[in-house]
């Protein structure tokens, strides 16, 4: 198991709306941190990403967006603003034309969809190297024959093709994804165990037939992102079929969990490649999820999915502060 990992992200902080106060983002660099040392004591080797390659990223989103991404903070003070963090105010709901604005403020909106994500001066580093690393855990993983980790932050797995939110600006899963093909690999997996739907994974790959998506995660009836995650969003035109949507209500089983581990596996039976979207906020402990797992639960996770036998590459995606979030992560990897 090799670690792909960067101190890059540590100058992306900023505060978060959350429930309509301002808080410290749960989305922060200590997260990293704490992983890090649980993988550093269970002494794994680390390395660095190779620099973030534009056209990849640009085909898994759009060269102008990630143009977006990394001139907004400019675009934000040379137009005089001098709040700490850039962020919209107004989104192009139902009804609104998708056209671009001239703006920095409506561009800010045209591309995010939730008020829990902004920009601030060291988002671009951290999210160029966080989508680095995804690509070099994936590039590893077949160097080597054995699987990688990117420690990815932020995270990426609600960032659509255009648009960020949910603390997610470049899909690093997506960016794996499309390496693992890129490389030869016919047909790849994207297994989303993080406790919140992956809507961006599923926007960017819903309509093709050479990667599948399952995800497990929280009913969006009652959950963050809301209005993406149903089980009737099942791909379309080539790709109907291939995305796989499995909801728990909220609180549900660790008996519940597995269970629906069980069927988004059968749904990778014809797939030549996975990638994990390991999010660890399905732990009992989560600040922000509602699930039981424990940390042995994160060993059977791992197990259950070793044992389909893919060249597998693993990115970080959620889990948030409590006492055992670096163990969580050590744990699963330990049986990758
Ligand atoms: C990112 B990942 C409630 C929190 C709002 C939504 C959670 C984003 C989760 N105000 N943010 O999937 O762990
Ligand atoms: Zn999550």
């Amino acid at each position: 198991m090799l670690i792909v990992a960067s101190d890059a992200h540590r100058g992306h902080r900023y505060r978060e709306l959350h429930n309509g106060e301002m808080v410290d983002g749960f989305e922060r660099p200590e997260r990293a941190d704490l992983i890090a040392e649980a993988l550093r004591s269970a002494g794994y080797d680390f390395t660095e990403p190779d620099p973030v390659d534009r056209e990849l990223v640009g085909r898994v989103h759009t060269p102008a967006y990630v143009e977006f991404l990394e001139t907004a903070w400019d675009r934000w003070t040379a137009a005089g603003h001098e709040a700490p963090a850039a962020m919209g105010f107004m989104w192009p709901t139902g009804g609104f034309s998708d056209r671009e604005p001239s703006d920095i403020v409506g561009l800010l909106g045209r591309h995010s969809f939730s008020a829990d994500t902004s920009i601030v001066p060291g988002t671009w580093d951290a999210v160029a190297s966080s989508a680095s690393i995804a690509m070099t855990a994936a590039d590893r993983t077949l160097d080597h024959g054995a699987t990688a980790y990117g420690l990815c932050r932020p995270p990426g797995h609600h960032a659509g093709r255009d648009r960020f939110g949910g603390y997610c600006y470049l899909n690093n899963a997506a960016v794996a994804a499309q390496r693992l093909r890129d490389r030869g690999i016919a047909r790849v997996g994207v297994l989303d165990v993080d406790y919140h739907h992956g809507n961006g994974t599923q926007e960017i790959f819903y309509a093709r037939d050479d990667v599948v998506f399952a995800s497990i995660h929280a009913d969006p009836v009652e959950e963050f992102p809301w209005f993406a995650g149903f089980a009737d969003e099942r791909g379309a035109g080539a790709g109907e079929g291939a995305n796989v949507n499995l909801s728990l209500p909220r609180r549900a089983s660790r008996s519940a969990w597995f269970d629906a581990l069980g069927t988004a596996l059968e749904s990778m039976r014809a797939v030549d490649g996975l990638v994990v979207s390991l999010g660890v906020d399905t732990f009992v402990d989560d600040p922000l999820g509602t699930f039981a797992l424990t940390n042995e639960d994160f060993a059977r996770m791992a197990t259950e999915i070793r044992a389909v036998d893919l060249p597998t590459v693993v990115v970080q995606e959620g889990g948030y502060e409590s006492d055992d979030l670096g163990r969580n992560v050590a744990t699963f990897l330990a049986d990758c």
